[in-house]
Order: C-alpha cells, then sequence, then structure tokens
C-alpha cells in the first residue's frame, strides 16, 4: 500500500500519524541517527521526515542512508529545494507553497525537480504546504520569500487548501515552520478539515503532549514534531500517546 493510501486510509478510520522531521544539519554523527531509530521504533511513529528549508552541511544522502538503514518505517523527503532528492527515501512530499506567491515555489522548483524524481522510485505525494504565522518569522517564511497565513485567519487557510483541493493536491501541510512559538491554531485546522477531504499534516512549535491532543482533535490525521524532539527525545513516547487519547 502507498503511502498516501495509508494516510487516506487512517484518515478513514480516525486513525492519526506521529512523524518526526530530522534536520540533517542537526545530526553531528552517524550514532545520533542510530539512537533516533530506536527511540523512533520503542515509540510507535509512524513516519521520518527529512529535509529543511535551509542546509547548511553536505551529508544529507548519509544521514538518510544510515536512517534507511536503522528504521523499518517509512521515511518521507520534506525537501526545502530540488537538491533534497534521495533515492534511499520512500516518498517525497512534493510541496507547492500555496499560501505563498511566491511562483518559483508554486511550480518553478518543480519543474527543476520532475526530471529528477523520474528517475527514482519514490512515491510522490502533492502537497498543499501553507505557512501559518505562528508568532515569529522563521526560516520557511524569510528563505521562501513569503507571507505566512495570519494565525487568526482560519477562513483564508480553508479557502487556500480548497483551492489546493480542487487543483488535486492529495495533502494539505499546515505548518507554523520550524521552532514556532506556538501550533497552527485548533480553530484553523477545524476549519481546514470542514472544507477538504484530504489527509491534513500539522507542525510546527509542537511541544506538549496537551497541544498534540487538541491539534487531533481540531482534525488533524498527522503531527510533525522536530524542534521539540531535538531537546527533549522522550517527548515522542508521549505524544504517540496521544494518537489515541486525544
Ligand atoms: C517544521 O513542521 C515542522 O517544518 C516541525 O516544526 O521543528 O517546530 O517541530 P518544529
Amino acid at each position: 500500500m502507498s503511502i498516501l493510501d495509508t494516510l487516506q486510509k487512517m484518515r478513514a478510520t480516525g486513525q492519526k500519524a506521529l512523524s518526526v522531521l530530522i534536520d540533517p544539519d542537526k545530526i553531528t554523527d552517524l550514532a545520533e541517527v542510530r539512537r533516533i531509530a530506536q527511540l523512533v521504533h520503542e515509540s510507535r511513529t509512524d513516519f521520518i521526515l527529512v529535509g529543511g528549508s535551509l542546509l547548511t552541511t553536505d551529508h544529507f544522502n548519509l544521514v538518510i542512508q544510515e536512517i534507511r538503514k536503522s528504521v523499518t518505517i517509512p521515511i518521507i523527503l520534506f525537501p526545502g529545494s530540488p537538491s533534497q532528492i534521495s533515492r534511499e527515501a520512500d516518498a517525497i512530499l512534493f510541496l507547492s507553497l500555496i499560501s505563498g506567491r511566491n511562483p518559483e515555489l508554486l511550480i518553478g522548483q518543480h519543474v527543476v525537480a520532475a526530471p529528477t524524481l523520474r528517475q527514482t522510485n519514490l512515491e510522490i505525494i502533492p502537497t498543499g504546504y501553507m505557512l501559518v504565522d505562528c508568532g515569529r518569522p522563521t526560516t520557511a517564511s524569510y528563505i521562501s520569500q513569503t507571507f505566512p497565513i495570519p494565525w487568526n485567519k482560519p477562513e483564508i487557510a480553508a479557502t487556500t487548501a480548497l483551492a489546493g483541493e480542487y487543483l488535486g493536491l492529495k495533502c494539505i501541510y499546515l505548518d507554523g515552520g520550524s521552532g514556532a512559538e506556538k501550533p497552527v491554531s485548533a480553530e484553523m485546522i477545524a476549519q481546514v478539515r470542514q472544507t477538504v477531504q484530504v489527509p491534513i499534516i500539522v507542525g510546527g512549535g509542537i511541544r506538549h503532549e496537551d497541544q498534540a491532543k487538541e491539534i487531533y482533535a481540531a482534525g488533524a490525521d498527522m503531527i510533525v514534531v522536530g524542534t521539540a524532539f531535538e531537546e527533549e527525545p522522550e517527548l515522542l513516547f508521549a505524544l504517540a500517546q496521544s494518537k489515541t487519547n486525544w
């Protein structure tokens, strides 16, 4: 079964998914990858996302190879640019930044990436990527040169997501950006949930189990946690509990 099929099935049956985001820049040695893999395994995390808006190191592929050796769960690329494509992964979120009006991130970089992707076996998951202002400027909004959707404007998020679904995008990713001050609001997630049928991914600024529960209850199908996991890896166990207890 494809990853998208899995997500759609989870959505249909009310199951929730938890993903860890690994930023290759934050990995200082490969033993760290093995430690992460062990935690991921023990905590029943569902997916590993790999990528970042800006990579400053050159060990992207090495890190993914090490993850591949260490885990059995799917590895999904979450690329900040076409240089973040690896055959070692299982799938790629083919992100169109629909909250912004930067043509390079709506279609330009996709044209650059398409011929490379055709030569891989990666599952391509067309994803409407929406940045939301969650309290502080993030690398994602700076690098993408786009304005995030205002935190208190759920109707903008809902109509943007609907347009994305009408365009054929298969997932919506609401992202406050890495290290956001607070997560995307439950009200915004709920309005998007009421408006589109596709699976909803939510990330950015999730640090506590109660936030995860609120986000799942509002209608998110998958939560992505990066920064808080880097700071406190054991948090993964509490977040995984909230998948079934929201
Ligand atoms: C960022 O959604 C991810 O794109 C994860 O954000 O690092 O704040 O968990 P955090």
